[in-house]
């Protein structure tokens, strides 16, 4: 058990990394996947990429109106190919997050895969008004080997006016979260200080209570 106050300093050795518990994550998306391993590490937990033949299988990601119904989609799919492989005693996580835009009645919410692709950020720009209030969140369904449990992390924050910042992935560079100092966006922060606050680093957080409960 790692004590709590020493949580965001424990960076374990690579032959202690190789002994940890594994949690299998069902991402096509590196920036989630770099994300979930830095938060996870902390708490004793290895993330390792889940793969069929060296790639992540593909997952069809059904028409819904909430994060939920294609988190819960995506965790039964991916079950699914953990029965088909064998491995139906293993975790999966999945998860499943977007933007959600005030001003745009919550627009791109489940469609910000989509939107970031098409529209890109400097049009979603365009797009937003004088209210620039929006919010992500994530919702996160973790296979336990035996049942599924659904972990939700919201993160309320500001629409930038212009493009700030390099790093993260995705919307990053137009969202500044609220927590914090209020100015920078997340792609102004490293990927620790982002999670500090994140969606992500907030359902995450419980999987790994919740994990250390059981
Ligand atoms: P999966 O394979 O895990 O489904 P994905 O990228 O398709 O990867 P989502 O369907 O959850 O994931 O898409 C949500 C999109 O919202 C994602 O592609 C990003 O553009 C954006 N997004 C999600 N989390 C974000 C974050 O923390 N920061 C910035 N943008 C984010």
């Amino acid at each position: 058990m790692i004590p709590a106050g020493t949580r965001e300093d424990f960076n374990p050795h690579p032959l202690f990394r190789d002994m940890m518990p594994t949690v299998n994550f069902l991402t096509g998306n590196p920036g989630k996947l770099s994300e979930v391993q830095a938060l996870l590490s902390p708490f004793g937990y290895s993330v390792n990429s889940f793969e069929v033949d060296g790639k992540v299988p593909d997952l069809v990601e059904p028409q819904a109106h909430d994060l939920t119904t294609v988190a819960l989609a995506k965790v039964a799919q991916g079950v699914e190919i953990l029965a088909q492989e064998g491995r139906l005693s293993e975790s999966l996580l999945v998860e499943d997050s977007g933007l959600f835009i005030d001003s745009l009645t919550n627009f791109p919410g489940v469609y910000s895969s989509h939107i970031f692709q098409s529209l890109g950020l400097e049009r979603v720009l365009k797009l937003v008004e004088s209210n620039r209030e929006a919010h992500f969140i994530t919702v996160a369904a973790y296979w336990t080997g035996e049942i599924v449990e659904v972990f939700v992390g919201r993160c309320d924050g500001l629409i930038s006016t212009k493009i700030q910042g390099e790093g993260g992935f995705g919307y990053d560079p137009i969202f500044i979260p609220l927590e914090g100092d209020g100015q920078r966006t997340f792609a102004e922060m490293n990927n620790e200080e982002k999670s500090r606050f994140s969606h992500r680093g907030k359902a995450l957080r419980q999987l790994a209570e919740f994990l250390s409960e059981n």
